[in-house]
């Protein structure tokens, strides 16, 4: 089910005219679902397998193609019509089987809806669940829990299945799982807890598998954190140098701290790095990472991070979460400020969403802070659903509008892009005048 999903109205009136808004949703809107390209990737060759994108179910006026079976992914935002279409092909007389992030937080509600639900990971499961079908022994539920999948076993995606014209980049896993734990985190760890990595000659043959149907293609890692063990970094980005690609991902500030690693990631082709800031304000992160704290002690070195990184030519995309526990009415303008500072090149805010089975969740749950029980369309990341600590619903959602409005203008953007270029042009000109310089005569003693 693909395309972006937002329930907040004056949210998305406003971000239809802001051109950085509407740059990203169009890059977000159309990318694959890789979770179902790997199951087929893992489905024997005797079975014939389609794979259809449904943006909005409304829109449908009959069920594409006949089948045996269909296999639908979840996420929470999108998790009620993929249940409206699992009706109404069992309705026709289908079989239905639900997988993915939402089915795995959620199996009692998904059960209702499908023939078979799969808990977890797919790839522990699938192969049985296909054979048992082909018995007529279906069972209700697989579940890949205590199952942890070895990703040196991962299957090919079946990128061939795709219209590619649908897409403007293509993902690819390096790993799966972080070392970190933040509260609100609803990403594959909640699928399998273990952070794990894809052997890198596995992740370069899909890359050139990709290559081999689309020549130049942009890559974007569908990983938590893939740079969060440096070795894996360093061998993963040197393998892809000869790939010549572009491609984007998803890590965290430590990377600053290896300018090897900066380096080779330029060299093999990243655009840009995707990094949860979160916030700013150091009480405002206390607590959210659960094993250590880990961006409470990063907080102060936020500025100098993303100035190293930027300076290796990599732009940053930094994500701060608005409403987060401790966040008051002023934390707006701190975000506002710290974009400012910062010269970040990309900022995504969104609003602090519990995912159902996050700690998260089970703590507002407890706290009686969740405003409408199993409103999962709501789990967009744009729209509220629990009483901010600090301060009302409605002054959370005019501060998201109104920094929506700062950060996306016209002017915010080309500042913060010139601002970049600018500071690349200075460098290079100060490298070039390095190389050129006279040879300084190093002072001697008087001894
Ligand atoms: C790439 C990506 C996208 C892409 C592609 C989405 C897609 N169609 O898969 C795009 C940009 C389109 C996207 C959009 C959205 N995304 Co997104 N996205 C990701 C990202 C970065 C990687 C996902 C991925 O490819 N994982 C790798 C695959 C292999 O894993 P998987 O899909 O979970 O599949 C495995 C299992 O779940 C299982 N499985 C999955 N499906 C099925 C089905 C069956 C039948 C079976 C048996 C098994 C099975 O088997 C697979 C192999 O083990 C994650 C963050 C992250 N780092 O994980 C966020 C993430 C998944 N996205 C998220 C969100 C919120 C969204 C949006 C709602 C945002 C929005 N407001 O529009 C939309 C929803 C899109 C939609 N219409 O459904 C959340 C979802 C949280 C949740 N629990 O619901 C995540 C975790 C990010 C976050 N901030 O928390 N997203």
């Amino acid at each position: 089910m693909s395309g972006v999903r937002c329930r907040n109205e004056k949210l998305m009136e406003l971000g239809l005219t802001l051109p950085g808004f509407v740059q990203r949703s169009k890059v977000i809107a159309s990318l694959p679902s890789l979770g179902l390209l790997t199951l087929a990737g893992l489905t024997p060759e005797d079975w014939e397998v389609t794979y259809i994108e449904v943006a909005d179910i409304q829109d449908l006026q009959s069920l594409p193609g006949s089948f045996d079976l269909v296999a639908i992914s979840s996420f929470s935002a999108q998790i009620k019509e993929a249940y409206k279409l699992a009706d109404l092909y069992r309705a026709a007389g289908v079989t239905v089987a639900l997988g993915g992030l939402h089915v795995t937080a959620c199996p009692q509600e998904a059960i209702e809806h499908a023939d078979t639900i799969v808990i977890g990971e797919g790839e522990p499961v699938w192969p049985e669940l296909l054979s048992d079908l082909e018995r007529n022994r279906l069972k209700p539920v697989y579940t890949a829990k205590g199952r942890s999948f070895n990703l040196a076993e991962a299957p090919m995606p079946r990128f061939d299945l795709l219209d590619l014209q649908r897409y403007n980049r293509l993902t690819v896993q390096t790993q799966r799982g972080c070392p970190y734990a933040c509260e609100f985190c609803a990403a594959s760890i909640r699928l399998d807890p273990k952070y794990k990595k894809k052997p890198v000659h596995k992740v370069v043959a899909e890359l050139n598998a990709i290559k081999q149907l689309w020549p130049k293609p942009f890559i974007e890692f569908a990983d938590d954190n893939t740079f969060a063990d440096k070795k894996n970094g360093r061998e993963l980005v040197k393998a892809l140098i000869p790939l010549e690609l572009q491609w984007f991902t998803e890590t965290d500030i430590s990377v600053a701290n290896d300018p090897e690693l900066l380096k080779l990631m330029k060299e093999s082709g990243c655009a840009q790095i995707l990094i949860g800031l979160e916030s700013p304000k150091r009480s405002t992160l206390d607590g959210v990472e659960q094993n250590a704290n880990w961006k409470f002690n990063q907080v102060d070195r936020y500025t100098d991070a993303i100035q190293k990184i930027q300076d290796a030519g990599i732009t940053v995309n930094g994500c701060f979460v608005l409403g987060l526990d401790d966040a008051d009415t002023t934390s707006f303008d701190d975000i506002l400020d710290f974009v400012q500072r910062s010269g970040l090149y990309e900022v995504q805010i969104t609003v602090m969403t519990a995912f159902p089975a996050t700690p998260l969740y089970d703590r507002l749950l407890r706290e009686n802070r969740i405003l409408k029980q199993e409103a999962w369309e709501l789990c967009t990341l744009f729209d509220i659903n629990y009483k901010p600590s600090q301060m009302t619903v409605d002054d959370l959602n005019n501060g998201l509008l109104d920094l929506t409005r700062k950060i996306y203008s016209d002017d915010a953007v080309n500042k913060r892009v010139r601002r970049f270029f600018k500071r690349k042009k200075e460098l290079a000109a100060m490298r070039e005048r390095s190389r050129f310089a006279p040879v300084p005569k190093i002072p001697v003693k008087n001894v």
